[in-house]
């Protein structure tokens, strides 16, 4: 039987979702980044259950912290979308 690696896994989801691959902040995955992201990754954050969503860790420090928060709204406001 075949075995896959993380990189074999993480090669196919970008070659699936190119454009995916490097949006962080977006949370509730629908492609794009608006408020909506913003209340998600406040309620991962209020309910402690943020593992495993990359898309959360807007500024790549390799946790979930009220400065992703900020850094998506400082985003979001800067209007470079
Ligand atoms: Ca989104
Ligand atoms: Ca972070």
């Amino acid at each position: 039987m075949l075995q896959y690696t993380y990189d074999d896994w993480q090669a196919m989801y970008v070659g699936l979702y190119p454009n995916r691959e490097h949006l962080p902040g977006d949370v509730n995955d629908d492609g794009k980044l608006g408020i909506d992201d913003v209340t998600d990754l406040i309620d991962l954050l209020l309910a402690g259950n943020s593992a495993g969503n990359n898309q959360a860790d807007v500024d790549a420090d390799g946790r979930i912290s009220i400065e992703d928060v900020t850094t998506l709204i400082d985003f979001l406001l800067s209007g470079n979308k």
